[in-house]
């Protein structure tokens, strides 16, 4: 709270931005705005979604072959309405979606594209669990009158900002637009999203890890080895480290950035069709590598940053590791000593 205990509000977030680094333009708060307005939208309904007949599933199934639940298609509606109508993107990109939507030219030429996994988590919907949505947000870099999917398809490296929103015990919206990681809560009082979280930094290494263990058997020999490394007693390096895993990414994600440590899916054996893990670079695994290097963290394939990866479609996936630094090279370590270089 500042001195007049208004708090600090997004717009003046990157008013406040624009003052330090000249080249954030004030369109960036008009698409912020337009992040958090469907932000408000969709934690409306997930903090009732009980009771608006809005738990259960739709019947379908999306490009990825999960089936779709009633909030997962409501989260996609309401990210593609207020994105279609911001005259921002020429372009998006959705977890839900097989194709990339192309928004017709409008009375300005839309200067960015943006891929979204819209509600991420959502099988936890029904027990309560944190979820949240995720948004990438690239410059665009084709030159005719509608967007194409090489605007999408750029390495996380180029990214003019990433952030993710966490509906949890209170709706927390973190982003980065290449200035370091902020936090922003919301107060359902008045509807804002006011900073709770400035400039966060991941501790360089952390005493906690976060992977679906069950997944054990299905593991490379060195990523069961740097899992099994963690767990095993050695109490000057702080071992065994504690273990915590929501299987929401944003919610894992979103401890690991506060608290440090690793949070993985690597790539396992379980599913011929998914042999590179289950995450995808575009709207899940670049935006929270862009996050954690913005954080001071790390963000790997295991064989090298996440954010050099040029996409080649658009529901690619990804094996991830991401942290904490020194727990994140010594992921690599493992890796390279037992699995050597792919
Ligand atoms: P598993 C949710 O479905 C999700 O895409 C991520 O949010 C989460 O990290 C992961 O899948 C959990 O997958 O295989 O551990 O249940």
């Amino acid at each position: 709270m500042d001195g007049r205990g208004l708090g600090v509000t997004l717009t003046r977030h990157i008013w406040e931005e624009q003052q330090i680094h000249p080249e954030a333009t004030g369109e960036f708060s008009d698409i912020l705005n337009q992040v958090a307005w469907a932000a408000k939208v969709i934690s409306r309904e997930v903090n009732k979604a009980g009771l608006v007949d809005l738990l259960g599933y739709t019947g379908e199934r999306n490009v990825q072959g999960e089936e779709v639940l009633k909030l997962d298609r409501y989260a996609n509606e309401v990210w593609m309405s207020v994105l279609r109508h911001s005259g921002h993107f020429c372009i998006l990109a959705s977890e839900e979606l097989a194709e990339p939507v192309v928004f017709p030219p409008k009375w300005r030429k839309a200067k960015y594209a943006i891929a979204i996994d819209p509600l991420d988590g959502s099988s936890n919907i029904d027990v309560n669990v944190s979820i949240g949505s995720i948004f990438a947000i690239h410059r665009r870099v084709s030159e005719g009158d509608e967007g194409t999917p090489d605007d999408l398809l750029q390495p996380g490296r180029r990214l003019a900002a990433a952030g993710y929103v966490v509906y949890g015990s209170s709706t927390i919206l973190v982003l980065s637009t290449g200035n370091g990681v902020h936090g922003f809560t919301l107060d359902p009082s008045v509807g804002e999203f006011l900073k709770s979280h400035p400039d966060i930094r991941i501790p360089a290494r952390g005493k906690t890890y976060s992977v679906n263990e069950g997944n054990f058997p299905y593991w490379s020999e060195g990523v069961r080895r740097f899992v099994a490394h963690m767990k095993e007693k050695d109490s000057s390096s702080g071992r065994p480290y504690g273990a915590r895993y929501i299987g929401s990414m944003v919610a894992d994600m979103h401890r690991t950035l506060l608290k440090g440590g690793i949070f993985m899916y690597p790539a396992d054996t379980k599913d011929p069709r998914k042999p590179h893990g289950k995450l995808r670079l575009l709207y899940e695994c670049a935006p929270m590598a862009f996050l954690c290097e913005q954080a001071g963290g790390a963000a790997s394939t295991g064989q090298g940053p996440v954010l050099d990866v040029v996409p080649e479609s658009l529901h690619q996936r990804v094996p991830f590791f991401a942290g904490s630094v020194e727990n994140v090279r010594e992921a690599e370590e493992f890796i390279a000593q037992y699995d050597g270089s792919a």
